[in-house]
């Protein structure tokens, strides 16, 4: 299974194309409508989001409410594109079209010089308008097709937010159904509410004074098989796949499976998931500090990643750049932005695990009708209960 993904953030579209989803796979617009819904919320969002109500429609590869089995192409069109057909255009405009919104003093922390210079453009706009987080959208509907499959065997994908700028949210011990519920009515999707006014008069503030602010989400599946990724080869190592698909949302810095960072400080004895079995359920671990993973395949007990997501780069009150044209000092482009993205970000990374989790699933279980997948996978639980 794979996909690729094409747009621009003021272009007329955003299109992916997803190639491998078995065919009889039932098709929903409006989980995907629901999860791009979901993107587009949070406090510390800017005014782009008041412009697009992004909706998918999908050309290829679905009829009649089913999959096909053919590569599903998913598009969703950018409102915002009405007002900036001249300087998007594809089609070559007069001199003074060309120039308008043309960037050339660097944002640091975003891709507009290393990509200016790696793909010889003057105009930077050639670089932000594709780095842009915009692209996310498409994320998140392919981790809703994903999600789509994974329901057919019982697995479910959550996230939240566990950290904005120092503001730390206090660990609850919830069901997956119960963090679901609250971090949806979560303006900042955080499952503390001390926390969570804490984190909006941060992001109030960092918004006054033309800042922005990164912080630390966590993804959470359940009803995974053991057995999914392998320990036999690097590219099929799961925690690597999933660690590699966290680092691609743009901003992230940083990936955590389990207890993660903590392991360094800790003794073996503390760090290990003691092994036990029971009968009807089989094996599973006393504790999941492992994250799900061992041996970089999943255990069956929950998989738990986190990721760290960078301020956004784009200032209201700028850093100092350099202009290109005169290489003097200047004040950073100021382009609109997200005082904090953070909670949007958590649902992306919800969407790019539920990605990565189908493919693994996709890989154990080859199928090219989901009917042999789902009784593939049934057959298999049940001699993973009996081993
Ligand atoms: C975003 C759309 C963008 C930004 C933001 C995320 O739209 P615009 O540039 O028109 O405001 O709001 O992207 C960034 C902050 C960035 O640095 O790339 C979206 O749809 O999420």
């Amino acid at each position: 299974m794979r996909y690729i993904t094409a747009g621009e953030s003021h272009g007329p579209q955003l299109t992916a194309i997803i190639e491998g989803i078995p065919s009889n796979l039932p098709f929903s617009f409006d989980e995907i409508n629901k999860q791009l819904h979901r993107r587009q919320k949070g406090h510390g969002r800017g005014r782009r989001m008041q412009i697009e109500k992004d909706t998918v429609q999908v050309v290829s590869g679905v009829r009649h409410g089913y999959t096909t089995g053919a590569p599903v192409t998913l598009v969703v069109e950018n409102n915002d594109w009405t007002h900036w057909q001249k300087i998007m255009s594809a089609t070559p405009v007069p001199e003074e079209d060309e120039a308008r919104r043309r960037v050339s003093r660097p944002r640091p922390g975003h891709a507009d010089l290393n990509g200016a210079i790696k793909y010889h453009q003057r105009d930077m706009r050639n670089i932000l308008e594709r780095s842009s987080a915009r692209e996310t959208t498409m994320r998140v509907a392919v981790g809703a097709v994903a999600r789509q499959l994974l329901s057919q065997f019982g697995i479910r994908v959550a996230g939240h937010v566990k950290q904005i700028g120092q503001v730390v949210a206090q660990e609850r011990e919830l069901s997956l159904d119960e963090l679901m519920q609250i971090t949806e009515d979560s303006p900042v999707r955080c499952i503390d509410p001390d926390a969570e006014k804490k984190m909006m008069e941060l992001i109030d503030r960092a918004k006054e004074e033309g800042d922005s602010l990164g912080g630390i989400v966590e993804v959470i599946v359940e009803g995974v098989p053991i057995g999914l990724g392998s320990h036999v080869q690097w590219d099929r190592k799961l925690d690597a796949r999933l660690a590699q698909a966290i680092m691609s949302i743009q901003a992230f810095k940083g990936v955590e499976i389990g207890i993660g960072f903590e392991a360094a400080g800790l003794p073996g004895s503390q760090v290990h998931d003691e092994i036990e079995w029971t009968e009807g359920k089989g094996y599973s671990r006393k504790t999941n500090r492992a994250g799900g993973l061992e041996g970089s395949m999943t255990t069956g007990m929950p998989i738990v990643v986190r990721g760290v997501m960078k301020p956004i780069p784009t200032l209201y009150k700028p850093l100092m750049s350099v202009d290109i044209d005169t290489k003097e000092p200047f004040a950073a482009t100021i382009e609109r932005s997200d005082s904090c993205a953070v909670p949007a970000a958590s649902v992306v990374a919800e969407a790019v695990i539920a990605w990565e989790i189908a493919r693994a699933m996709c890989e154990k279980f080859p199928s090219d009708a989901l009917d042999d997948m789902v009784a593939n996978v049934e057959e298999y639980r049940a001699y993973t209960e009996r081993f």
